[in-house]
């Protein structure tokens, strides 16, 4: 038996067990200055925490977790189901434990003053010894936990502190998100001194009419309070006192002790600017503590933002103005790291998020890496902070546990100590996905009460009624609720909470579609403010291929633009032979595991566009200023006019000064020429200035209006000369390796497969059709070919007429879908050039991928791209790289020789090196093969994206109704 009482005591199978010997949570900041105790440890893994420790010491870097850094215990990814059998509180008896130790030489200079160890994160229990005492334990993987170490370390000695992790515990049954399971110590350690007499905690209010209030808790490290100490604060430069008629009232309530210290500074900031996200205002507090003789005790410093969040009637206002709310779902994660993030790589994410148009972000599941809140006070999001509770596989068991009680009210209460004076900070979440129980509601009960200045939400209670005003949620915040219930609730007179669902748009593969239904409907139903798209990242870990292990941070590098490099691949479920596993599942991010934006993301920046443009007549155009909180000043601006069939003309805009929320109406900058097809007009918009999250130049959206629509082209048929065609019917083109057929199937996305319509183009065989050819009509003139396409829900008749017509040859196609055929993936063409071609211009929507769901964010215009680069490289192969609205294309070979094509209307097309089963057959990016010719589409109806992979399907008018399907093209060579 083991002896130490820490694991005498069996702390990781006892709930009610939430930490012995750890201080408070508190808002005073000791970063600075202290000493950090990053670097490397010596390490050992252990079987089980109550296996001896031994002699055979291996190294970890902190912070870090040991599963991405060789050893055997390797990440493992489940969703919804526990990584073991095991009902709570149990744990299975192999449970790997980290020993981490090093030694610390503590300052001389610490004589007589308190120290303090503070351990970022631990996953998921810290058992804490300092030359061989215990001194503490902490659960709560994702908030730091502090202990007192003044008794027990002598400055100017060396001391030698252990930290024991262990990653299974009762608290990992709270702890089952929708993530990779690691274990380590994943932020960074430190330690750090102050005064005996200290600041045990600072509590900062700013309203935006200039009123502040500096709530502050002093303490000695043991004993009474020395007399005559008070508290002085500076704001930008401006002296602020202590509140003496705060400590008469005080004193009159008896509310004074001698060892407890409470003190307060208020004041009233003349011409404030608040803060918003959009104008991100920050002020400077240091807050002093003084001995009685005046000289500085102890210091904490804050950055304020004066701003105020309120719910009236059904409406989320901050400052009085009613906002949407733009959000996604972030995790800290990094595909070398996993949970341990670094200061820039936060801000990176951020900055990433700010210039493609999101204002808010959700910490899904748990409190982040306090760098998170500085950046967003600073880089201006709202944040949804949350609470380190999921219990998803036992949630309802867990919700009304009394043994759980203390962990749900302590990581509430922990988190909102923590991050209580973040002006980002504008919503309390209580946790994700563990039901509805009395362990939510006393958590609750503790958080309103203790700050009363910010609304909570809880997407388990919310379910329980929207509009019920019992529940533990001040806002209605569904999941993956489709846009017609949301609309049915805001109009049905019933409403009583703002709603803004915490997930939707479930970002998984090729996703995102009916992104811009979703918006067009929250902008035009009072009651709907937004959302938080789930989520930032793919959570691609980067692995090497030969021997499976992850690359950790010697993969630094190892990825480029979404793709990693040679010998390596994004690993998901599954990848570590780690069993359950659930698959791709953590692969649904609107951004590659390298922070590379997939296109959905460039679809929600237009949406979210600062700007808008709105058509009106044809003398001038609609600027709206589609902002909050400020003018257009900080953006300049370009006109482009293009035309399908001429030139991109440029003219330099001059952008009128709006208010919020205003618009007018200013004049075209151009003459519409007569010649050149259809038109649209286009403000390519940039950041005028620097903006902290982007420099000057960056272009912050793309809107347009369109001025013409398209004319019909009519090619001219060239009399007695007649189209190749073979003995089965198949054009003869000496640049098509394959001529063009019939396809009603594309490689399932993500979507597609876990929404079920897969399985059913599957079974009904639209993935292996067989072509007969009913008829080969041949004359002077078009030969039209008649086939049948067979599959086991019926058999589909398809004709195509070729024209020799002026340059080239014109195809004209009809398909009749039997009515079984409801739903499918496309009806279009596909057929193969031979090597050669390897760039493609187009006019149409781009440059980025476009679907019929997903094509707001895409611009008409002419473009042009690599072949290989049209392709976009989703973890799990899947139909990929379309372009929607396309009008005309050319593919072009180095040599300048090449093909175009003109479509008889704006339509859905794809040019990549794969096929459809190519795709389909390849489990991971590195193994697709690229063919030499390109793989050309050309749909005259593609099914839209949805989100089905966990949420909404795409709407009703985007998918394909059986029946008769025309389409035609002219190929042409060059
Ligand atoms: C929802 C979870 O909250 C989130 O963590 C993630 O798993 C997401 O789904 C899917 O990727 S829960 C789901 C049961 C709706």
């Amino acid at each position: 038996m083991n002896r130490d009482p820490l694991i005498a005591l069996r702390p990781w199978e006892a709930p009610e067990v939430t930490s012995w010997g750890r201080l408070p949570m508190c808002a005073v900041d000791r970063r600075s200055g202290a000493l950090s105790l990053d670097g490397e440890w010596r390490f050992q893994l252990l079987p089980s925490p109550d296996s001896p420790v031994t002699d055979a010491w291996g190294t970890q870097t902190v912070p870090g977790a040991w599963t991405l850094q060789d050893t055997d215990d390797l990440p493992q990814y489940t969703n919804v189901r526990m990584p073991f059998d095991a009902f709570p509180p149990a744990v299975p008896a192999a449970d790997p434990t980290g020993v981490y130790e090093r030694t610390v030489d503590v300052p001389d200079a610490w004589a007589g003053r308190r120290i303090v160890l503070q351990v970022g994160a631990a996953e998921s229990v810290l058992l804490v010894h300092v030359d061989g005492r215990p001194v503490g334990v902490s659960k709560d993987s994702h908030l730091a936990a502090e202990f007192d170490l003044s008794g027990v370390v002598r400055p100017g000695e060396r001391a030698t502190v252990r930290l024991t992790v262990v990653k299974w515990s009762d608290a990992s049954h709270i702890e089952d998100q929708d993530q990779w399971w690691h274990g380590g110590s994943t932020r960074s350690v430190l330690l750090y001194a102050t005064d005996p007499l200290h600041l045990a905690d600072v509590t900062v209010r700013a309203r935006p009419d200039g009123g502040l209030r500096v709530d502050c808790q002093v303490r000695t490290a043991d004993g009474a309070l020395p007399a005559g100490w008070y508290v002085t604060g500076k704001l930008d430069g401006r002296l602020l006192a202590q509140d003496a008629e705060f400590d008469r009232l005080n004193a009159e309530d008896d509310r004074v002790s001698d060892f407890l210290g409470e003190a307060r500074l208020t004041a009233t900031v003349p011409d404030v600017r608040p803060w918003t996200a959009e104008t991100p205002e920050l002020y400077d507090l240091t807050v002093r503590l003084h001995r009685a003789d005046g000289s500085v005790a102890d210091t904490s410093r804050h950055r304020v933002g004066f701003r105020e969040v309120e719910i009236r009637g059904r409406d989320l206002l901050l400052n009085g103005e009613r906002i949407y709310i733009r959000g996604v779902n972030r995790h800290d994660f990094h595909p070398l790291t996993g949970r341990t993030v670094t200061y820039e790589e936060t801000r990176a994410d951020l900055v990433t998020l700010k210039r493609f148009g999101f204002n808010a972000i959700r910490t899904s599941h748990y409190p982040n890496d306090p760098a998170l809140y500085d950046l967003a006070d600073e880089l201006g999001l709202y944040v949804v902070d949350e609470a380190d509770i999921e219990s998803h596989d036992h949630a309802h068991e867990i919700a009304d546990d009394p043994r759980y009680l203390n962990a749900f009210v302590d990581r509430v209460a922990r988190m909102v100590l923590r991050d209580k004076n973040h002006p980002s900070v504008v919503i309390w979440s209580l946790g994700n996905e563990s039901d509805y129980g009395a362990n939510h509601d006393a958590a609750a009960g503790w958080l309103r009460r203790h700050d009363p200045t910010r609304p909570l939400q809880y997407e388990g209670a919310a379910k329980r009624g929207w509009a019920d005003p019992a529940v533990a949620s001040d806002i209605a915040c569904p999941m993956y609720a489709p846009i017609e219930d949301c609309v049915a609730h805001a109009l049905s007179g019933e409403q009583t909470k703002p709603l803004i669902q915490c997930e939707y748009g479930h970002a998984m593969g090729n996703s995102n579609g009916t992104l811009a239904d979703h918006w067009a409907a929250i902008e035009s139903t009072p009651g709907l403010q937004g959302g938080f798209i789930w989520e930032f990242w793919d959570h691609g870990i980067l692995q090497r291929v030969s021997d499976g292990r992850p690359a950790g941070r010697a993969g630094a590098g190892l990825y480029d633009n979404g793709v990693a490099a040679p010998g390596h691949r994004w690993a998901y479920g599954g990848d570590f032979g780690d069993l359950p596993n659930d698959g791709a599942f953590c692969a649904d991010g609107v951004v590659f595991p390298d922070r590379t934006p997939k296109p959905a993301m460039y679809e929600h920046r237009e949406i979210a566009a600062p700007l808008r443009l709105e058509c009106f007549r044809h003398e001038g155009v609609v600027i709206r200023n589609h902002q909050h909180f400020r003018g257009l000043d900080w953006l300049r601006a370009e006109w482009e006019l293009s035309l399908a069939d001429g030139p991109t003309l440029t003219a330099p805009a001059e952008l009128p000064s709006l208010a919020p929320g205003e618009s007018t109406a200013v004049r075209l900058p151009f003459r519409l020429p007569r010649k050149g097809g259809e038109a649209w007009l286009t403000l390519r918009v940039r950041t005028a200035d620097d903006e902290p999250w982007a420099p000057r130049g960056t272009e912050v959206c793309v809107p347009q209006v369109r001025l013409r629509g398209p004319s019909a082209e009519s090619p001219v048929p060239v009399p007695g000369r007649s189209v190749e065609i073979d003995e089965v019917g198949l054009l003869v083109h000496p640049l098509l390796a394959a001529a063009p057929t019939l396809t009603l199937w594309r490689a399932p996305t993500d979507n597609d497969e876990l929404g079920g319509t897969a399985g059913r183009w599957q079974a009904w065989g639209l993935d292996r059709l067989v072509r007969t050819v009913v008829e080969v009509r041949r004359g002077d003139g078009p030969v039209t070919v008649v086939s049948a396409y067979a599959c086991e829900a019926g058999a589909v008749r398809h004709e195509q007429v070729f024209t020799a017509v002026e340059g080239g040859i014109r195809v004209q196609e009809t398909a009749e879908l039997p009515p079984e055929l409801l739903d499918v993936a496309r009806v279009g063409s596909v057929f193969e050039t031979v090597p050669g071609p390897d760039l493609l211009e187009w006019y149409g929507r781009g440059p980025w991928e476009s679907y019929p769901d997903r094509a707001a964010g895409a611009p008409v215009g002419h473009h042009s791209a690599p072949v290989d680069e049209l392709f976009t490289p989703y973890l799990r192969p899947q139909e990929s790289g379309g372009r929607h609205g396309v009008r005309h294309f050319t593919l072009w070979a180095p040599d300048a020789t090449g093909l175009s094509v003109r479509l008889d209307e704006p339509r859905q097309i794809s040019v990549t090196r794969h096929r459809a089963e190519d795709l389909t057959a390849a489990g991971h990016h590195d193994e697709l093969v690229a063919r030499p010719g390109c793989v050309v589409h050309i749909d005259a109806a593609h099914r839209g994206l949805g989100t089905a992979s966990c949420g909404p399907d795409t709407s009703a008018s985007y998918l394909i109704p059986p029946g008769v399907h025309h389409w035609s093209w002219t190929l042409r060579t060059h």
